[in-house]
């Protein structure tokens, strides 16, 4: 390690005073003024756990649904996933080292994580769109650079997409070409087979309008609309010419407000979704002709996507082993369902998708959905390996037709991640090859009546959580408090968790009916605190 490029680097790159930042539910988050030093800092974190593994490792610059004058940086592992567990306590740590220790403190985790330094090393970088990502992810390059690293810079990109080129850099090309147009050849080249399939196949275009939050969704689909076939017709709505990115708009806002994004003009029964900020989420929605908005959040996707994959296993004749993943936002009506319903079995976790993902490796293949959007399908090597043994060789048709439905959805979800634009092709692609309407879609189940709400508390942390966030342990007695008002109603739940990354503390309720949920206090006492941030201070604490 060369420390004196080291310090010189690093004082271009000044950690202010006092500030301190925790590595949240998916990477650091904050007011992008503060986070020149903790990009730098990621930068050579990136390098070293390139080295550490032997493997390219992904920096994206985003924060997601977050506000515009925010920003932030999620780590990519070597297959896609999100950065390991054990390395985020050393993100925490470099991005805390006052300026003196930074040495040390990089000298510790190369001891702790056993990195060998002289390992080459390799970082792909991306950025969403907001202005300050561009210079955030100069500071990366640096931070990459002074440790003797290489990088390769993609430039705009969507979080998903950083996730794929990077699995495909390090599977040497087994998942894909690492480059955008690998991407787009591979998920319509997929897509296009499924939906030859469809029964309305040839007879006229589909149409459906999406929400991109006014940010890098809306660049990235205009690029691969000439890959998709002319069958499907997208229309980008809120593509950030005009305004600014996640305001009034985008995924985050549409499930927590449950109402239309601004700027899309919706007719009765249209399908429209929005993706988040970074693309990686993805909700459906329609007005019916009565003018009700409905929401279609990630639990009906996981809902539609279970069925088919339940369906088509049936028809080739396997019994893989499925699941659903799912977190305590879950609405209780999704998680009925499915358990009963569709007899799939159900587990729930703590939020954030590196937890959901790494859940659904457990199975042979694993439907992991956030409600807010966030998700994907994994399959095991095995499974994969058996669905295309089937698709090449089985002698009965139907079965291999099957199978290579199955094949062609595979390649069309990107595995490594949550994906909005992969996500709404697997939708679209199943709705045509069933022949589902967005109300038939909607109908499978009706969600319990529910709100989720943010509040603002002088310190977040007081509360802690235990069974997959369900249960509050701290403050005392507020679990107690929860407890007593929710066991007066009817199919009803509410729990209280610190977001991971937003100042705020999320309050999520749920009852049976609209009469009782409007009854339960848990929320009633969010609502007045939402408007009053000093009386929610009191209450919380
Ligand atoms: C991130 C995570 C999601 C999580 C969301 C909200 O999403 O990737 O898994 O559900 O934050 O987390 P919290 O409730 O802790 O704030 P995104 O789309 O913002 O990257």
């Amino acid at each position: 390690m060369d420390f004196e490029a080291l310090k010189k680097y690093s004082a271009l790159h000044p950690k202010p005073a006092r500030l301190t930042l925790q590595y949240g539910t998916a990477g650091f988050r904050s007011k992008a003024e503060q986070l020149d030093h903790v990009m730098f800092r990621m930068g050579l974190l990136a390098a070293l756990r390139s080295r550490a593994t032997g493997s390219t490792i992904g920096v994206m610059v985003t924060a997601s649904h977050n506000p515009e004058e925010d920003n932030g940086v999620k780590l990519v592992d070597p297959l896609g996933e999100m950065l390991h567990p054990s390395w985020e306590e050393y993100a925490t740590q470099l991005a805390n080292a006052e300026e003196q220790d930074l040495q040390k403190t990089l000298t510790e985790i190369c001891q702790k994580a056993a990195v060998n330094q002289q390992k080459d090393a390799s970082v792909f970088i991306g950025r969403d769109t907001r202005p300050s990502s561009k210079k955030l992810s100069q500071a990366v390059i640096d931070g990459v650079s002074v440790l003797g690293g290489q990088y390769h810079d993609y430039g705009l990109v969507t979080t998903p997409q950083l996730h794929y080129v990077v699995c495909c850099q390090n599977t040497r090309g087994q998942y894909g070409k690492p480059t955008l147009e690998g991407y787009y050849q591979k998920l319509s080249k997929a897509f296009m087979e499924l939906i030859k399939k469809s029964p309305g196949s040839g007879e006229g275009q589909r149409h459906l309008k999406i929400d991109c939050a006014n940010g890098i969704g809306a660049l990235k689909l205009s690029e691969m609309q000439p890959y998709l076939p002319k069958e499907v017709l997208v229309h980008i709505y809120n593509d950030g010419t005009k305004e600014k990115l996640n305001h009034l708009c985008g995924a985050d806002f549409v499930k927590v407000h449950q109402k239309p994004p601004k700027g899309l003009d919706m007719k009765p029964n249209e399908r429209c979704c929005s993706f988040d900020g970074d693309a990686d989420r993805i909700v459906y929605y329609y007005t019916d002709t009565a003018g009700h908005f409905h929401l279609i959040d990630g639990d009906k996707i996981a809902t539609l996507i279970s069925i088919f994959l339940k369906e088509l296993l049936a028809k080739v004749g396997q019994t893989l082993k499925m699941a659903v993943i799912q977190t305590a936002y879950a609405n209780g009506s999704s998680t009925r369902y499915l358990e009963e319903t569709l007899q799939v079995p159900v587990h729930c976790v703590k939020t954030g998708v590196k937890h959901l993902h790494h859940k659904a490796q457990e199975f042979d293949i694993g439907v992991y959905f956030e409600a807010n959007g966030h998700g994907t399908v994994l399959f095991s090597k095995a499974a994969e390996n058996t669905i295309r043994q089937l698709a090449k060789d089985e002698k009965d048709d139907a079965k291999r037709e099957a199978a290579k439905v199955l094949e062609n959805l595979i390649d069309l979800i990107n595995q490594t991640v949550g994906d909005a634009i992969s996500d709404m092709l697997v939708i679209e692609a199943i709705l045509s090859l069933k022949g589902l309407t967005v109300h038939q879609w909607d109908a499978f189940y009706t969600d319990f009546p529910n709100r989720l709400l943010k509040v603002q508390v002088a310190d977040r942390q007081v509360i802690d959580t235990t069974d997959a966030e369900r249960r509050a342990v701290t403050p005392p007695g507020l679990q107690e408090k929860i407890d007593a008002l929710v066991k007066k109603y009817k199919f009803s739940r509410a729990f209280v968790r610190p977001s991971g990354t937003e100042d705020v503390v999320r309050i999520y309720a749920e009852a049976d009916t609209i009469k009782t949920y409007v009854n339960l206090k848990v929320a009633n006492i969010a609502t007045q605190s939402s408007s009053n941030s000093h009386s929610s201070r009191s209450h919380l604490h």
